[in-house]
Parts: structure tokens; C-alpha cells; sequence
């Protein structure tokens, strides 16, 4: 018996070594000698591709059987990350192929880096999107990840002269072996025009929209597998193309120039990943972009319902469709124009459709991320979805008066319509009113919705808002990325973790076992090592892999408060300056993270981190006891280096800023500790991991609020700390500026006379908790026990639990097991 298991595995090596050949052949059309590393990246992506196929088909084969119900999660953004290696683990097949690579004369880590990673997102929105996919398809729920499939992404970020630069990221350029284009499904989609009235079959009143002009949706599918399970669910991302029947006329005018234009002009809708978050523009393109998506999206899920389905009736028991921020909210308008105006519905039977189909996801709190779109931009680029979103708008407040008499000023709060000044459509109110639940993405960030934010729905439909605290993949985010911590828990609690997270808690009886200590102590070594290697062969910077690695790595953010980290730092540097002989832990600061573009304040952020690691790394008297080091470019590559290397997770934001963060999640879940305020997810980590275990400093959400509506002075808290007026001095100074006063003027003058993210009423706070930090860190076990519970305790944050709450939550679905039949 093992020796036929042994023959069948040699079998299938002898399979996969075919399979590249073949590849390289061809699909490549070159030999084993002219081949590039990257034809035989694709050639191996694409014999492992070919494996998946089976399982695809089987997967779409049981459910047009059993027509179960399929989450539909609609995002402007995914943010997946390589599928090469993540791939492999979910399908049970890295051995086979690292074997059959190797008997190629490969090197299957090598083609692993090789793989350009799809940055279609922007940061933690297509990032959970992503980590949903994963967990959908793992815990064997049908689903379809919607989006847009943009030829740029977000852009590549390099530092020159300590400044971004922003370069275009061609990812599609070397090839995308994952995607498998579907001409035949594709979708068309109006813009502009003008509506008119008819009358339709029984005589009754019609409305058809007349488009100016019509875009050709085309869907690129790339196969999403579960872990260990035959469920393959698809990403489906929308490609714009001019329709194949262009105007000709303008061919036959000789006008060969305009007719290409026009083709052009269509392409351009999914050229690009806008790269600002939390920062909303009303560009018109960005809308085209929303519509041009949503409208493929929910024309496909009707195509699909219509295929074994007389009716649209009951849309809703087959679809759940949860929008990923408002990015998507003009779901709620294009789904009733397709129930009426093409499939002949009447107002209150559509409307009952639409909102028992959609769910709303909140991903934010800051007021200047909030989308609203100009009147007439949204009436020139969508009239008829003007027209239905005022009838969506007069009835919704005619049951808001009847509820709430004589409220004027309630009616305008929750309008659709923004009439304050120019008026605007407000998605958020629009995608509250258009679906059945609304959710939050950490406890916290609930209960502020409920009492701030949202508090007028929360009033007028109880029980509508729920809290879904967000999640990550243990698959991508420990067994991928941190193999060798990977292997050390397998070894000493079996694998069964890796799809149910809350078994790490047998590893709490461990953390008291000194050899069970020292192993885990190792293997974070070992992670730092490597990194330190690497840091000294690209950057020429010397690390000790005992000091303690310290990092900051997201969006760069006046909110996020990376600024406050850089105080920290200084306020360090100024003590051993002061005190050559102090007990400073050596550490590596480490930020990593990408400023939008057209962010000023981020920019000079980045800036200021990039010089003062210039002055400190390069200062004698430091004695390398501090290292500042910015990693560029960081994306979800990047990011498989930086978890498992960490220490210390600096989780610093504002309180009440962070709607939940999940970058916290995998720091914790790869052993570093936590040093964070009470905000987003962190509250939950710290409850999890029990608050010894965790390094909490700063304001709470209601002490911000009340400092705030007291009237905060950053200059009374400048002018009585000593250190905090050193710090601050020395950056006004020029001293990381090569004598330049005005590099920094910029950040310095908005802390000292606004500083809207009260970093110096945290600053004290802050740097006592950082010296506890470092304390902690000098006391080896003491360290790594804490290390050691934090992972154990961090089954609450697998996206496995959050794709469940989900499910019983919002979603109604169950799990649907496939079996093979092809
Ligand atoms: C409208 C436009 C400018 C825009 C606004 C905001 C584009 C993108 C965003 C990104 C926001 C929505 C985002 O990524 N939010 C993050 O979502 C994560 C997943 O829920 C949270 O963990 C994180 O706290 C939150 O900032």
C-alpha cells in the first residue's frame, strides 16, 4: 500500500515535469534552453492552473445542480497578493511541485519571487476583500468576488532623495497566468443620454434610459481555491472595451482617427487604480469607474439567476450581494432601473428585490472619506439613476416624517440629497437605505456608527446596523508567509489551526516550556536574520538580529500618526546624546507604506522618517544602538517578509480614527506584541490576548472627544514637557534637514497649533509605554511567553470567523460541500 501511494506520487511528479514541458513548448513557444525564469514561472503557474480547472468545473457543475445560494461580494478593489505560492499551499500541492521544480533543475522559491504581485487595491479594504475570497472558498461557501480589472494598479513606490516617487505598476506586463477572459459573457453599459417615456405593454407608464453611449464590459476570471477542499470560487474582474460594433460610419467618413478614439476613450474606464484612500475627489471617472463595475456585476448575477430561474421573484434567494464601502452604492439605483425599465417590474415588487439582495459594509469614519457625487455630474453621466434615487428619496422621507413629525432637521440629515450648499448625492445614506444590513468592522467602530455616525438610522431601524469584526487568512498570513513558524506549531499541536484558528490556544500550555520557548525564540531569530541579510545586501545597512524590530508598516496618515513613532524615536536619540552611557535596548525602527499622491502632508511624513534615519543611522555616537530603516514599496510581497520578522506592532492611531485595522491582526498572529491605542480592532486584540500581553497607552475615544470639545492646546502640552519641546525643536531646527528650517515647518507649525490627531496629549503616555516596551524586551522569556500567548490567542481574527458571521449574520448562506463528479 505505501509503495503504491510511493508510485502514484512518482507518478504525479512525472505528471507536473510533463506538465512544464509542455508549457514551456507550447504556451511559451521556446525550449528548456532559450526559456526565460519567467517562462518557466508561467509554465509552472500554468501546469498548476490546468490542476485547478477540475475542481472549478466540478464546483460551477454541483452548484447550477443544487442552485444553492452565492455570495456576491462587489469591491472596487482586490487586493490579493501572488497566487503562485498561496495557491499551492490551498490546494495541498508544495511538496509535489517543489520536488518536480527541483527535478526540473528550478528553483520553485526563486519562480515564487518571480511572480508580479496584482496591487488592484489600495490597502485594508481590498486586503479584506481578498482575505474573504479565501475564507468563502475555504469554508465552502459559493461565492463571486466582483470587481475591476485595472491595467495600472496601485502605483510602485520608490524613495529618492528620502522623497515617494511614484512610478506606474505595469503588472500585466510579464503575463497573467491565472485569468481566463470570458468574451462570451461579456456585459454591455450605458453612460449619459437622456430618458424617455412609453408605454409598455398593458399601456402603463415606462421609463427607458437612451444612453449617449454604450461600453463593452468583458469578464477576466481567475480560479479562487479553498484550502484542502474541492470548492473553487471564482474573482471576476471587468475589463472596458469599446463594443465590437463600433461606429463604422465614422470608418466610412474617413474619420479612421475618431472612430479609434472613441475605442480608446472606452479603455480608459478600467486604465487605472485611483491611489487615494480616505481622501474623496469627485472625479468623474472614479463614478464611471463605480457604475461600469457594479452594472457588469449585477447584469451577470441575473444572467446567471435567469439560467434556472423563470422569474427575478426571488433574486435574494439566490444572491447576497455585500457592497464593499459605498464604492459600489449605485447598485442600489442600477438594480431597481434592471428590475423596471428591462425586466418589468413595478416600483414596490423591485424595491423589495433590491433591498433584500444588497448589504452595506462601513469601512470608515472620517468624514472627508465619505463619497458624494456633484448633482450634475451624477445627472449628466446617470439620468435615469438620478430620477429613481429621487423617488427612492421622496418615499424614504415621507416614512421618515411619518415616523419622526416635524423633524426638519433629521429630514435633511438622512436625505439622499445633500442640500446644504451645492447639492450632492450622499452614497452612504443611499446604500443604507437600498439594503437590508448595514455593518461595522470592529466592535468599537459599530458602536461609534450606532452612537455618531450612523446614529439617525440606528434610531429610525433598529437592529439594522451589526457588527462583523474583520479578520485575516491564517492560510497567506502564517502558513505562507512564516513557514518555519508553520512548521514549529504543526510539530507541536498538529495542523488542524490552519482551518480553525481557535485551536492555537493549545499552544498557551507551551509558553511556559522552556524548549517549546527557545524554539519559538529561534524561529523569530532566524526570521530577523534573514531580513537583516537582505537589508544589508540591497540597502548596506548592518543589523543586529537580537535588537528588537519595531514596526510600522500602512497607509502613510496624519491619522495613523506615524509622526508620533518619529517623536518617539528622537525623544531617544536626544536621551542618548544626552547620556552616551544609557541602557538603551538596541531596536530597528522599521515603517513601510505609500503616501496618495497628491498628499502633502504624507509626503513630508515620509520625508521626515527618511531623514531622521539618515542623521541617526550615520551618527557615531549612537553606537547602532538605533536603526531607522524605510522599506519601499511596501505591498502584500512585502508583507509576507515584514509579519513574521516583527517584535513590536505599532498600533498607533487616534483613538476612534482606525475603523479596525487588520494589519494588527497578522503582527499578533506571527508573535510580536502590540504596543496600540483603544481603537478599531485593537480593543479586541487586547481583550484576546489579555492585557498584560499587551503594551496600551493614550487617550480613549470619549477623553478625545471631550479634550477636543474642551478646546485642546497642543502648545500647553509643548510648552511643559521638556522632551516633547526638545523634539519638536530639534526638527524646527533643521537639525534633520541639513540646516533647512523649512523642510518640516509644514508638520512642525500644524502639530503645534492644531495637531487634529492629538499626538502630544499622547506623547507622554506613548513614550512611558515604550520604555515598559523596552524593558519587557530585555527579559528574553518574559518576551517570548507573551509571544507566545499572543498567537495562541488569536483565533477570534481569522477571516473564517468573520466569513461566519457573515453568513448567520447577513448573508443566510450555509456551507456546500462539492463533490467530484467530473
Ligand atoms: C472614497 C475614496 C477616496 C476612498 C476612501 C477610503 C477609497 C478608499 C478608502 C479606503 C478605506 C475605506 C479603507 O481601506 N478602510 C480600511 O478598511 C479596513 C478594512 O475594513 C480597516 O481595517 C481599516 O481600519 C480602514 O481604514
Amino acid at each position: 500500500d505505501l509503495k503504491q501511494k510511493e508510485d502514484s506520487r512518482k507518478e504525479r511528479i512525472q505528471k507536473l515535469k510533463r506538465g512544464f514541458a509542455y508549457n514551456i513548448f507550447y504556451r511559451q513557444g521556446v525550449t528548456q534552453k532559450t526559456a526565460s525564469l519567467n517562462d518557466y514561472y508561467l509554465a509552472v503557474a500554468h501546469t498548476l492552473r490546468d490542476r485547478m480547472q477540475h475542481l472549478f468545473v466540478n464546483s460551477v457543475q454541483a452548484l447550477l445542480e443544487k442552485d444553492s445560494k452565492i455570495v456576491c461580494y462587489l469591491s472596487a478593489e482586490f487586493l490579493t497578493g501572488p497566487h503562485l505560492h498561496n495557491n499551492l499551499v490551498n490546494l495541498g500541492l508544495y511538496e509535489e511541485f517543489e520536488q518536480a521544480t527541483r527535478e526540473t533543475g528550478l528553483n520553485l522559491k526563486e519562480l515564487i519571487d518571480l511572480e508580479e504581485e496584482p496591487g488592484l487595491g489600495n490597502g485594508g479594504l481590498g486586503r479584506l476583500a481578498a482575505c474573504y475570497l479565501d475564507s468563502l472558498a475555504s469554508q465552502q461557501i459559493p461565492a463571486i468576488g466582483y470587481g475591476i480589472r485595472y491595467e495600472y494598479g496601485m502605483f510602485d513606490q520608490e524613495i529618492a532623495d528620502g522623497w515617494q516617487k511614484e512610478l506606474s505598476d505595469c503588472w500585466l506586463h510579464p503575463g497573467n497566468p491565472w485569468e481566463i477572459k470570458k468574451a462570451d459573457m461579456a456585459c454591455d453599459v450605458g453612460f449619459g443620454g437622456h430618458t424617455e417615456i412609453y408605454h409598455g405593454e398593458h399601456g402603463n407608464r415606462r421609463t427607458r434610459w437612451i444612453p449617449a453611449r454604450v461600453i463593452t464590459g468583458v469578464p477576466y476570471d481567475t480560479p479562487i481555491p479553498g484550502y484542502k477542499v474541492n470548492n473553487v470560487n471564482v474573482l471576476r474582474l471587468w475589463s472596458a472595451e469599446a463594443p465590437t460594433s463600433f461606429d463604422f460610419a465614422d470608418f466610412n467618413t474617413g474619420d479612421y482617427y475618431g472612430a479609434v478614439k472613441d475605442k480608446i476613450m472606452a479603455e480608459t474606464i478600467t486604465k487605472v487604480l485611483y491611489p487615494n484612500d480616505e481622501q474623496f475627489q469627485g472625479k468623474k471617472l472614479r463614478l464611471e469607474q463605480q457604475f461600469f463595475f457594479v452594472s457588469c456585476s449585477l447584469q451577470d448575477m441575473i444572467r446567471i439567476h435567469l439560467h434556472s430561474n423563470e422569474s427575478l421573484d426571488d433574486l435574494y434567494d439566490d444572491f447576497a450581494a455585500q457592497l464593499n464601502d459605498t464604492h459600489p452604492s449605485v447598485a442600489v439605483p442600477e438594480l431597481m432601473r434592471l428590475l423596471m425599465d428591462v425586466h418589468l417590474y413595478e416600483w414596490d415588487k423591485a424595491w423589495e428585490i433590491t433591498k433584500k439582495t444588497l448589504c452595506y459594509t462601513n469601512h470608515t469614519l472620517l468624514p472627508e472619506a465619505m463619497e458624494k457625487w456633484q448633482i450634475e455630474l451624477f445627472e449628466d453621466l446617470l439620468p435615469r439613476h438620478l430620477e429613481i434615487i429621487y423617488e427612492i428619496n421622496n418615499r424614504f422621507l415621507d416614512e421618515v416624517r411619518i415616523k419622526f413629525p416635524g423633524d426638519a432637521d433629521r429630514l435633511s440629515r438622512m436625505s439622499i440629497i445633500d442640500e446644504s450648499g451645492p447639492r450632492y448625492v450622499r452614497m452612504a445614506n443611499l446604500a443604507c437605505i437600498g439594503s437590508k444590513a448595514i455593518n461595522g468592522v470592529a466592535a468599537m467602530h459599530t458602536d461609534l456608527l450606532r452612537r455618531h455616525t450612523l446614529a439617525d438610522w440606528n434610531t429610525m431601524y433598529p437592529g439594522k446596523i451589526r457588527n462583523v469584526t474583520n479578520g485575516v487568512t491564517p492560510r497567506r498570513w502564517i502558513a505562507v508567509s512564516n513557514p518555519r513558524l508553520t512548521k514549529l506549531i504543526c510539530d507541536a499541536i498538529g495542523e488542524q489551526w490552519i482551518t480553525r484558528l481557535d485551536k492555537l490556544r493549545d499552544l498557551e500550555k507551551l509558553a511556559d516550556d522552556t524548549s517549546f520557548r527557545d524554539a519559538w525564540y529561534k524561529v523569530k531569530k532566524e526570521n530577523k536574520q534573514d531580513v537583516a541579510n537582505l537589508i544589508l545586501k540591497k540597502e548596506h545597512l548592518q543589523i543586529d538580529p537580537e535588537a528588537m524590530f519595531d514596526v510600522q508598516v500602512k497607509r502613510i496618515h496624519e491619522y495613523k500618526r506615524q509622526h508620533l513613532n518619529v517623536l518617539h524615536i528622537i525623544t531617544l536619540y536626544n536621551r542618548i546624546k544626552a547620556n552616551p552611557a544609557i541602557d538603551v535596548p538596541p531596536r530597528l525602527f522599521v515603517f513601510g507604506g505609500k503616501a496618495a499622491p497628491g498628499y502633502f502632508m504624507a509626503k513630508r511624513m515620509i520625508k521626515l522618517i527618511t531623514s531622521v534615519a539618515q542623521i541617526i543611522n550615520n551618527d557615531p555616537d549612537i553606537h547602532g544602538r538605533i536603526k531607522i530603516f524605510f522599506i519601499p514599496n511596501y505591498n502584500v510581497k512585502i508583507g509576507h517578509i515584514v509579519y513574521p520578522m516583527t517584535d513590536l506592532s505599532e498600533q498607533i492611531s487616534q483613538a476612534g480614527m482606525e475603523a479596525s485595522g487588520t494589519g494588527n491582526m497578522k503582527f499578533s498572529m506571527n508573535g510580536a506584541l502590540t504596543i496600540g491605542t483603544l481603537d478599531g480592532a485593537n480593543v479586541e486584540i487586547r481583550e484576546e490576548v489579555g492585557a498584560e500581553n499587551f503594551f496600551l497607552f493614550g487617550l480613549n475615544v470619549d477623553e478625545v472627544m471631550s479634550l477636543q470639545a474642551s478646546g485642546y492646546s497642543p502648545m500647553d502640552y509643548y510648552n511643559s514637557n521638556d522632551e516633547l519641546k526638545q523634539v519638536i525643536d530639534l526638527i524646527a531646527s533643521g537639525h534633520f534637514s541639513g540646516g533647512d528650517q523649512e523642510l518640516f515647518r509644514p508638520l512642525v507649525d500644524s502639530l503645534l497649533h492644531e495637531d487634529k490627531y492629538t499626538l502630544f496629549a499622547d506623547y507622554k503616555d506613548y513614550i512611558n509605554c515604550q520604555e515598559r516596551v523596552g524593558q519587557t524586551y530585555q527579559d528574553r522569556d518574559c518576551w517570548t511567553r507573551m509571544s507566545i500567548l499572543n498567537t495562541a490567542r488569536m483565533g477570534k481574527f481569522s477571516s473564517d470567523r468573520s466569513i461566519m458571521d457573515y453568513s448567520r449574520k447577513i448573508w443566510d448562506v450555509k456551507a456546500f460541500p462539492v463533490e467530484l463528479k467530473w
